[in-house]
């Protein structure tokens, strides 16, 4: 049984048990193992096999044992039981934002609805309005939230997303006077999946710039359209959502659709214990029912007691209660980084020369660039032979005293074979700067083969950095098996470097993985994997799987200034080139 499936069954019970009107304690435990348990970069089936479940933050031992269960018997008796209480299909209805425990009860009781497919017939069908208390505009409202849903089902990669979204903000503020658009939501978070837009502005007058957001080119339908909000459908099928506030509410709004809603609700449980109760439109004071406004973020959160947290960490781990002691991390910025390990050229298959590549990354600030081109071996796009690598080594060089402020370090991204050997002799890459070793073929192996090719690769002392290591394609290709946490320890043991791959498509390391190498203290690097110029500016998105990952630039590599860097590089090589 995965991880994810273990914590639907227990999201299913804290919200069961919500709607028993359960120990909001008991509750809340729940809810805790299920953050957690989405965190998790390990198979909980194995640690149940190494007893090893109580090690994992926020499973005590009732909720161990319950794991114990699923994973042995795939089922859990608790669960049946309360799932027998309720009529068939609450828990489904309980997903659907608008729908809470009284109308659940109500859709599924009164009118045998089970699922999202008879919820929205029976809307269409006008008999939902007719049901207690709702009435039409209700109604209507859920019908909204289930089309949404559904629309939300195909998750689109943020590396889409981004774009589309700088457009529409581009355009906006070109047609009207909107001020402080920005977007909120998972995108704002770096989510490597968006499920829809959320955009926020604010106007002296609203309406003009929900009439110029609903009638841009990129709108395919409008769904709603109101004095203050809107929500379209754009391009590519994807939904945004747009709201307008005066300038002054500006922070609550920002940091209410921010999120992500575990965030949320554990902010509010903090305001709670202050006799405060938070909104998008401020934050309330339960004593004199007194609403404050707030223009900016950092000061909504200061009203908590609380630094501004960064948005990719507000995921409902423990950035709150780190906030509260001010032992928040200072999170890795693009600024932070001054070089790239991982570049392709036309030498391989990238698109343009060593040269413009250097240049690009000279305008970018970096101090230095590994060229990494494709080994030959497997006959990967116009892989580099042993000749050919020496042969770019010596225009390395000369490049090196023709170019200022740009260092270029001669490298290779090697290909793993299947027994785990490189397809280039150690001579060789002993010689290099940088060694990148990948798999790029075999992708359906065994864990235990694939975790030992792996390995094998770090264990070379010439190899520096393991490329994308579970080989994903965002929506494209699944991670190949492996055992992340026995690649984290080899790569600590043999001093090799974890990529964090920047590609959109790639995002490989991902943000759990990125979280869990760095306790453990692996050294990462972000690389962007660019075949083209205009690819190194990927670098944020990398930035973001690591900001998510808690990173601070201290874990993160090619932060350091070129003379760190030939510390950090385990070859002798690099130092004496630096030296000449
Ligand atoms: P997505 O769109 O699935 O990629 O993820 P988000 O996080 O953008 O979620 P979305 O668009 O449904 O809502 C945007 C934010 O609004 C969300 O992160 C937090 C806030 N929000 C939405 N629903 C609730 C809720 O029921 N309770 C609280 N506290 N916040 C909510
Ligand atoms: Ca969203
Ligand atoms: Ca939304």
């Amino acid at each position: 049984m995965k991880n994810s499936e273990i914590a639907k069954v227990f999201q299913d019970i804290a919200d069961l048990l919500e709607l028993k009107g359960e120990n909001p304690f008991k509750i809340r435990a729940y809810q805790r193992a299920v953050r957690s348990i989405e965190h998790l970069p390990v198979e909980l089936e194995k640690l149940a096999k190494e007893d090893k479940l109580r090690e994992v933050p926020g499973v005590g031992e009732a909720i161990a044992k319950k794991i114990t269960e699923l994973v042995t018997t795939g089922k859990l008796e608790f669960y049946e039981k309360l799932k027998a209480e309720f009529p068939e299909g609450i828990s489904t209805l309980l997903d659907v934002p608008g729908i809470g425990p009284k109308t659940a009860m109500a859709l599924s009781s009164e009118l045998g609805v089970k699922s999202v497919d008879e919820l929205e017939a029976a809307i269409v069908g006008g008999k939902v309005a007719g049901l207690y208390r709702l009435g039409d505009k209700t109604a209507k409202n859920i019908l909204h939230q289930v089309q949404a849903l559904r629309r939300k089902d195909q998750r689109i990669p943020l590396g889409e997303a981004l774009p589309i979204v700088e457009e529409i903000v581009a355009g906006l503020k070109e047609k009207t006077k909107v001020k402080n658009l920005v977007p909120a939501g998972s995108l704002r978070r770096f989510r490597e999946t968006i499920g829809d837009i959320d955009l926020m502005g604010t106007a002296d007058d609203a309406r003009p710039v929900i009439d110029t957001f609903t009638t841009l080119p990129q709108v395919k339908e409008v769904l709603v359209s109101g004095m203050t909000k809107a929500s379209v459908v754009i391009s590519g099928e994807l939904q945004t959502d747009l709201r307008i506030v005066e300038h002054d509410c500006f922070g609550s709004l920002l940091q209410y659709f921010t999120g992500s809603k575990q965030h949320n609700i554990n902010l509010r449980e903090r305001a709670r214990r202050q006799g405060l109760s938070l909104s998008e439109y401020g934050i309330t004071s339960l004593k004199s029912g007194q609403t404050e406004k707030f223009a900016t973020e950092t000061a909504f959160y200061q009203r908590l007691g609380l630094p501004l947290i960064p948005p990719e960490i507000r995921e409902g781990g423990e950035e709150i209660e780190r906030a509260g002691h001010g032992t928040l991390p200072r999170l890795v910025e693009l600024g932070d980084i001054r070089g790239d390990f991982h570049v392709h050229t036309d030498w391989s298959d990238g698109h343009d020369s060593i040269e413009a590549m250097a240049l690009a990354a000279k305008a970018l600030g970096y101090q230095y660039l590994g060229i990494t081109d494709h080994s030959g071996g497997r006959g990967i796009a116009h892989g580099l032979s042993v000749e050919r690598v020496i042969e770019q080594m010596r225009e390395i060089k000369q490049l090196n005293e023709r170019l200022d402020d740009i260092r270029l370090l001669s490298g290779i991204e090697v290909d793993i074979r299947a027994d785990g050997s490189l397809d280039l002799p150690d001579e060789l890459l002993q010689e290099l700067d940088v060694v990148i070793a990948a798999v790029h073929s075999g992708f359906g192996e065994s864990q235990q083969q694939m975790t030992g090719r792996m390995i094998a690769a770090m264990e070379n002392p010439n190899v520096d950095i393991l490329a994308h290591p579970t080989c994903r394609l965002l929506a494209e290709r699944e991670p190949v098996a492996v055992d992340m946490e026995a690649v984290f320890q080899a790569a600590t043991r043999t001093d090799t470097m974890l990529e964090i791959n920047a590609m959109p498509s790639r995002l490989d390391l991902k943000d759990i993985h990125a979280y869990r190498a760095r306790e453990l203290g692996v050294k990462l690097a972000i690389n962007t994997d660019a075949h083209a110029t205009n690819q190194l500016r990927f670098m944020r998105f990398g930035v973001g799987v690591a900001r998510r990952g808690w990173c601070q630039a201290r874990d993160i590599v090619n932060t350091g200034a070129v003379k760190e860097i030939t510390r950090q590089l385990n070859q002798g090589a690099i130092t004496q080139w630096i030296k000449s």
